[in-house]
C-alpha cells in the first residue's frame, strides 16, 4: 500500500510551536503574509530575520520534542518504508527528531540557510542578519537567508510530490489548515481509489474531499489511526 502523509502545523501544536491562523493570525503585530513574502524581506530584512530567528531559538529549546503523533508516524514508517512518503510544510525538524526517513520538507527548513547567490543550502542553527555572508564563498555578495519557501515561491519537491499523490492508496493530511496552496491541493490529485483521511480539530475548506475527517488532537488522533490501520493491514495479511 502507498501512503501519503501531509503535516502541517496544527501537528506540532502540541509540542509546544504555535500555529500560524490561529486566534489573531498575528506575528507581534505582522501578519504572516507582511513577513513570509520574498518583497518583505527586500523591503525589511531585519524584522523578516527577527521573525525568524525568533522561531529558530524557541525550536532550540529542550523542551521542544516530538508528540506522539510525530513518533507514531515515525513508527509506523519504519515498518513500510518503501511505500511511505511524509510531506510536511512544517520547517520545524520534530519529524526528523523523531526518525521519520523518507520526508519532504516541502516549505523547507528553519535549521538551514540558503546563500542569495549560489542557492546552496547549509544547515544553520545561528541567528542571522542582513549581512551575514555565505561561509562557504565569503567574498562574493551573497549572503545567507532562511531556507524557507515564502508566499509567491515555488516550494520544494512539486513533481515528487504530484508522482506520489498520484499514485497513493491512502493519502492523510494531519494539522493543516488546507488554506495554502499547492500544499492545499495535494488531494486533490490523489486517484478515486485513494482513501483520503483527514486529522484536525476542526473542519477546513478541504474536509469535503476526504473519504473520513476525524476531529481530534493529532497527539490522539494519529497515533489511534495508525493502529487501526496495522490491525487492518494485519488482518488482510492473514486472510491473504
Ligand atoms: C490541529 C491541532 C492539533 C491545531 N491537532 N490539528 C489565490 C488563490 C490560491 C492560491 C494563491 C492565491 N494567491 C496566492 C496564491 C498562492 C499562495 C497561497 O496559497 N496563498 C493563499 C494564502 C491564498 N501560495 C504560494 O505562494 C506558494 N507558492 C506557489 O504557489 O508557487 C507557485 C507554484 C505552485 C505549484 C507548483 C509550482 C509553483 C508558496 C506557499 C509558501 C507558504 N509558506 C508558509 C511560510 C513558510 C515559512 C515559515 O514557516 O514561516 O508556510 S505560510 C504558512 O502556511 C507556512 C505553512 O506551512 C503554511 C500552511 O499552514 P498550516 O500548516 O496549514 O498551519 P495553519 O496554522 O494554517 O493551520 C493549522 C491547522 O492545524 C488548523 O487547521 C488547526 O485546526 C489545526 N490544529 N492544533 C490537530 N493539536
Amino acid at each position: 500500500m502507498k501512503v501519503v502523509v501531509l503535516t502541517g502545523a496544527g501537528i506540532s501544536a502540541e509540542s509546544g510551536i504555535p500555529t500560524f491562523r490561529s486566534a489573531d493570525g498575528l506575528w507581534e503585530g505582522h501578519r504572516l503574509e507582511d513577513v513570509a513574502t520574498p518583497i518583505a524581506f527586500q523591503q525589511n530584512p531585519e524584522l523578516v530575520h527577527q521573525f525568524y530567528n525568533a522561531r529558530r531559538r524557541h525550536l532550540l529549546q529542550a523542551h521542544i520534542l516530538p508528540n506522539a503523533a510525530h513518533i507514531a508516524l515515525a513508527d509506523y514508517e519504519a515498518t513500510h518504508d518503501d511505500d511511505f512518503l511524509l510531506i510536511t510544510q512544517n520547517v520545524d525538524n520534530l519529524h526528523f527528531v523523531a526518525g521519520s526517513q523518507n520526508i519532504l520538507p516541502m516549505h523547507g527548513q528553519l535549521m538551514e540557510a540558503r546563500c542569495t547567490e549560489t542557492n546552496k543550502v547549509i544547515p544553520w542553527c545561528e541567528d542571522l542578519t542582513p549581512h551575514t555572508p555565505d561561509p562557504e564563498t565569503p567574498s562574493r555578495r551573497g549572503r545567507l537567508r532562511p531556507n524557507v519557501v515564502w508566499f509567491g515561491e515555488t516550494p520544494y519537491g512539486m513533481e515528487e510530490i504530484q508522482r506520489a499523490a498520484q499514485n497513493a492508496d491512502l493519502f492523510l493530511a494531519v494539522g493543516t489548515s488546507a488554506v495554502v496552496y499547492p500544499a492545499a491541493g495535494i488531494v486533490e490529485q490523489t486517484p478515486s481509489y485513494c482513501r483520503r483521511v483527514e486529522i484536525n480539530l476542526d473542519a477546513t475548506p478541504q474536509s469535503k474531499v476526504f473519504t473520513e475527517t476525524i476531529r481530534g488532537p493529532a497527539s490522539i488522533e494519529v497515533p489511534e489511526f495508525l493502529q487501526r490501520l496495522q490491525t487492518e493491514e494485519n488482518k488482510q495479511t492473514r486472510s491473504d
